[in-house]
Order: structure tokens, then sequence, then C-alpha cells
């Protein structure tokens, strides 16, 4: 009899995690890029690669795909080639933070001529997604000064809500914006969006397609992501996760490999305020694999969402409410920590196997053969943006 009751059982197989193409891509850090072997040339090996993690997980239906990194000349051609591949494409991901004209900003900048053409940029996403079918446009800007007295302040949140009006104004009735916020870097001493409230303010007084992107690996050490997930749940304005781990600052780690207990509180949360499967929160990865292969990088990390989701479905709420409720304070976080620490890996293993997927798929990919088969075929593969 498996741990899980019917009703936790559906909730898991209804689990989907978007894929970013640039996990596929090479990625380095400022001091170097390592290669791998088989890495993809092209947006459509990038999401062939992408197939594979969904063929051996059902839990990575969509692609998020970077523009420009992942500009091709038929995104109608690139749309049959993942359909036909049983995979969809999904979030577009906007870019002004690798062209020379943003070096002072681009949907803030002081002068109109950079703001029109960053504004431009995002109007031609929104042309992708009409292409791609993609619902979500993602906005995360590299925004910000260095020094106390470089930038004004309150300039730049009087044009970025201008700009970003113009952005939305332009989006169709099923589309989204989602605008995600970061603490620091690239810039040092400002960011024009560095938190969940800016990003909340700048969204609610857009309208109701504006959202706000929440990316795990954004917040200064220590800050309780849980609550901003809560918070926002609660005003309906989480639009959609970017889930990566971190030791340090944006390390882009594998999501769950940091801290496993951050992951479970988070997803915790989520099902609280019945985040879990709502088709308004969009579940992302945005990683990058330096030094570990893509493909079964991308695998672990959506078994790591998936390990996390079950354990977290098997808090007792009752039996946590009721402790709750009474001030029992070691009983509720005995209730807590009891699913944290259920192993339901054996569980889950089963599970997969009685719906025709491998109970391992770390260890399926790994004998399909695949990294070799890509390692002979493909030669001089690209870098994932980064440095690009
Ligand atoms: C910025 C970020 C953002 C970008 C991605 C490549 O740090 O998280 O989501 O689009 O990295
Ligand atoms: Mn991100
Ligand atoms: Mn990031």
């Amino acid at each position: 009899m498996s741990i899980f009751s019917a009703d936790q059982l559906a909730q898991l197989e209804q689990q989907a995690i978007e894929l970013p193409s640039w996990a596929f891509g090479n990625s380095g850090t400022r001091f170097k890029v390592f290669a791998t072997p088989g890495t993809p040339r092209d947006p459509y090996e990038k999401i062939a690669d992408a197939a594979q993690v969904q063929k051996f997980t059902a839990l990575a239906p969509t692609v998020a795909l970077h523009i420009p990194w992942d500009k091709v000349d038929s995104y109608d051609d690139l749309r049959a080639h993942a359909e036909g591949l049983g995979v969809q494409l999904g979030t577009i991901n906007s870019n002004t933070f690798q062209d020379d004209d943003y070096k002072f900003g681009a949907l803030t900048h002081e002068d109109a001529a950079v703001r029109r053409k960053a504004i431009d940029h995002h109007l031609e996403c929104i042309d992708v997604m009409h292409a791609t079918g993609s619902r979500d446009l993602k906005i995360w800007l590299a925004e910000g000064s260095n020094y106390p007295g470089q930038a004004d302040l309150r300039g730049r949140q009087d044009r970025l809500h201008e700009s970003l009006a113009e952005i939305y104004a332009r989006l169709g009735d099923e589309q989204r914006l989602v605008l995600e916020y970061k603490f620091f870097e690239p810039a040092f001493y400002h960011t024009d969006v560095p938190d969940w409230g800016t990003s909340y303010a700048q969204v609610a007084a857009l309208g109701d397609k504006a959202m706000v992107c929440l990316d795990t690996g954004h917040h200064a050490p220590g800050t309780n992501i849980e609550f901003i997930v809560m918070q926002l749940l609660r005003l309906g304005k989480l639009g959609s996760f970017d889930f990566n781990s971190r030791f340090y600052a944006d390390d882009d780690l594998i999501v769950g490999a940091a801290d496993p207990f951050q992951l479970f509180r988070i997803l915790y949360e989520v099902i609280r305020g019945g985040g879990l499967n709502n088709p308004d929160v969009a579940f992302m990865l945005d990683q990058c694999h330096n030094v570990e292969d893509k493909v079964p990088g991308q695998i672990r990390s959506v078994l790591n969402v998936q390990e996390m989701t079950a354990r977290a479905l098997l808090v007792d709420g009752a039996a946590l409410a009721a402790a709750q409720r009474s001030g029992d304070v070691l009983e509720a976080n005995r209730v807590f920590m009891d699913a944290f620490y259920t192993d339901v890996r054996p569980a889950l293993a089963e599970w997969r196997e009685s719906r025709g997927l491998p109970a391992d798929p770390m260890k399926a990919f790994a004998e399909s053969g695949y990294l070799a088969q890509i390692a002979a075929d493909r030669v001089g593969g690209v870098q994932a943006g980064w440095g690009a």
C-alpha cells in the first residue's frame, strides 16, 4: 500500500515543471566556461534535450525560450519541432542585459530612444509568443546603479512604469507579463526591481494580467522565501517560480541541492495557498549546469521538486492546525518535520513504474546511451548566452 492517498497521487500526476532552454547550453562563471561534449548547437537541439527529460520523468512538458539566445527564422517551425518531440514551447524570456545600449538601463533609461528600443524588443517577444503559443512574457531587468548619486532612483521607477504599461497594453487576452525581481547583480548599489514589494507595486499598477516571478536565488541570505510565497499567493499575484538553489549569491545550482528543507517549506506554502497545479502559478527551473552533465542535471532537478512536493503533501493538515490552535509548539513542529523526514523515494519509484515510467529515471537515462549519441553527433555546442 502506498504512503500516498489517491488524491495526493492525482496531484502529483498533474505536476508540470518548465525547463529553461539555456540549461542545456554550456555555461560557467566569469572565470571559465567548461564545454560539455554533445552540447546543443541551436534551439532545436536544446529542445531535443529537454524532450528527454520529459520522456524519462513525465514532469517537464514545456520548455522556456530566451530571446535573442533562441532566435530562429521560423517560430512556427520550432513549435512543430517541439510538438513532434512531445513538448510545448513555454515562457518567453526577454533579454535587455547584453547590449551596449543598455549600459545605464533599458526600460528605465533616461534616453527615450533607448527605452524605445527596449520596449520594441518586448513587443517582438510578444509576437514570438503568438507564434509559439506561449502564455507568459517573463521580464527580468539588469538595471540599476553602482554608486550613490549615480542615478535618479525615483525617476527610474516612474519610467519603468511607463515602459511596462506600453508592453502590457500589447498583451493578448490570454497572455501575461511576469516581472522577476533580484536584489543585486549586475548592479551593486541599487537595482530597479530588487524585491517582491517593488515587483508587486509595478505589476499591481498594470492590471490582472501582470504577476510577480519569484526566483528562489534572488534574495539576501536568510530571507524567509516561503513567507513571500505565502503573501503573493494570498494577494493572487504569484505568477511564476524560477527554481534553483544557492549557497552564496545567484548560484543557479540544482533546485533542492543546497537546502532541501527550504524547498520543502516553499512547496508546503504553495500547497497551503492553493498554488499547486493552479494554472495561474507556473513552475520553472532557472539553472545552469557548469560542471555536471546537463540533461541528467535537469532530470535530477525535476525529481527533486517532485520529491519535495510529495513530502509537503504528506503534512497532516488537521493535526498541524490542531496543534497550532492549542499553542502546542513542539507538536506542531513535530507534525511538520515528520512529513519532511519521510523518505518518499521508494513509493514514488513504485508509482512511476505503475504509470509505465522508469522507476529510476536517472539510471534509465544513463543507460539509454543518449549522451554518447549526442557527443558523437554534435560538434561545437554553444554557450548558454552568458558571456556569449
Ligand atoms: C537573472 C535570471 C533571469 C534571467 C536568467 C538567465 O539572474 O535569473 O531569470 O532571464 O537569469
Ligand atoms: Mn531567474
Ligand atoms: Mn538569476
